[in-house]
């Protein structure tokens, strides 16, 4: 971990700063394929499946028997365990539901709001090293509670042209309305234009690759909805004297298993701390099967020393993290005074790999800094809002004057019209 002692406020920028990535280098490629999907559909993805995953598939559609396959082969821990957690991510993201309260602006002028689902909405999955069927549980219980009719997974199959059965299994649990062995490119190709076997949606969420994350932002500039810019994860602890430095070092290893490129920092006011926590960290990561991942996260990984706890609150929000732990004495009346984080967890006992399977909130959050003024994932996301009223014959006396003078005034004498026509 690189150390910062006190540094002076003009350089919190630059030591806060995320190794940039530039996706201009990949544009063109990534276009090519959006583009030959476009105009070639299922002949164009069979053909990317071919040439990216390694297996030639003759049915992109996962079959009723490999779902029954993967219910009976899941081991009874596995689905018990995402039972629980599911029920736990329902419960939360229930309570997201607003309900749509009439307003009477002035009598006889009746407004409200209701949320309406996105009918359609794609949810992209990466295969890899670590098939994150948690990632499936965080998107498809909001969508669900949001009333999205048509539920599209995407997810690339392995070799032997096969999904992960907990994909399958948690894919059915939470509602999922049809499931293809298609990942990369071509799978955010297939939800955005739609092809002979894919529908087309209307929103595409889910964490990828570079590859994957540049397909997203292309589409979204051709007018198709994403969830968030999305960018390598990062947690961030903020501690004191009272933290706990094995835990710390827990905390920070598991979010530096989950990619070299991944983001983690120490903030605290005890210069000692960062020594006890570094010889955590050798400790613990030797008996890592994931160390030279997170090995490779943590070389370019923040320990930051500040003069209180007052400054160390300011570089937090400076910093905009996607999880923030804070690990001090008082961490109700701090997390008060976070303004920039996705997700926070207060004291001792909240690691965030609660909050990544299990506690109910969601793991799909902004990184990047996008914390600033993004919000992680929620029933929210899958929703658009209406707007709707209804007026009585006085309501619309009561208002026309106001209508009618702010239209002159505009100009617009065919929207004064419309209003004085019904009086
Ligand atoms: N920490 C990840 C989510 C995750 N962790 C999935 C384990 N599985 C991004 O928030
Ligand atoms: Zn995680």
């Amino acid at each position: 971990m690189d150390l910062y002692i006190n540094p002076a406020q003009e350089t919190w920028k630059a030591i806060l700063q995320r190794p940039v990535f530039d996706a201009s280098a990949l544009q063109e490629k990534v276009a090519a394929v959006l583009n030959e999907v476009k105009l070639n559909g299922d002949q164009a993805l069979k053909k990317y499946t071919a040439l990216f995953d390694g297996v030639e598939l003759n049915e992109l559609a996962v079959t009723p028997d490999e779902l029954v396959n993967a219910v009976q082969s899941l081991p009874a821990a596995l689905k018990q365990a995402i039972a629980v957690a599911a029920a736990n991510i329902k419960a939360f993201h229930e309570n997201q539901l607003a309900g749509s309260e009439v307003i009477e602006t002035m009598p006889g002028i009746r407004c409200w709001r209701k949320s309406v689902g996105i009918e359609k909405v794609g949810l992209y999955i990466p295969g890899g090293s670590a098939p994150l069927f948690s990632t499936i549980l965080m998107l498809g219980i909001p969508a669900n509670i949001a009333g999205c009719k048509e539920i599209v997974l995407c997810s690339p199959p392995s070799k032997e042209g096969t999904l992960n059965p907990a994909i399958l299994y948690a894919a059915q649990l939470v509602g999922v309305t049809r499931i293809y062995k298609l990942g990369g490119v071509q799978a955010i190709a297939a939800m955005a234009y739609g092809t002979e076997t894919v529908p087309q949606v209307y929103k595409i969420f889910g964490p990828g690759n570079q590859y994957v994350t540049c397909a997203k932002q292309l589409v979204q500039q051709q007018g198709l909805a994403i969830d968030m810019p999305a960018g390598p994860s990062e947690v961030c602890v903020l501690a004191d004297n009272t933290a706990n430095p094995a835990f710390i070092a827990a905390d920070l290893l598991s979010q530096a298993e989950h990619g070299a490129d991944s983001q983690v920092l120490l903030v605290t006011d005890k210069k000692e701390l960062v020594t006890e926590v570094e010889q955590e960290l050798t400790r613990q990561l030797e008996q890592l099967p994931r160390r030279d991942i997170a090995a490779k996260a943590l070389e370019n990984s923040k320990a930051i020393v500040m003069p209180s706890i007052e400054e160390a609150i300011a570089l937090v929000n400076e910093y905009a993290a996607e999880h923030l732990i804070i690990a001090c004495e008082n961490e109700e009346a701090i997390a008060e005074r976070i303004s920039n984080a996705g997700s926070v967890f207060l004291g001792n006992y909240a690691p965030e790999s609660v909050g990544d399977y299990a506690s109910g909130t969601n793991h799909t959050l902004p990184t990047n800094g996008f914390a600033r003024s993004y919000s992680g994932v929620s029933v929210d996301s899958f929703v658009k809002k209406i707007t709707y009223q209804k007026l009585s014959p006085e309501g619309l006396q009561r208002i026309a004057g106001t209508v009618t003078t702010m239209a002159e005034a505009e100009g617009l004498q065919a929207h004064a019209n419309a209003v004085t026509i019904r009086l």
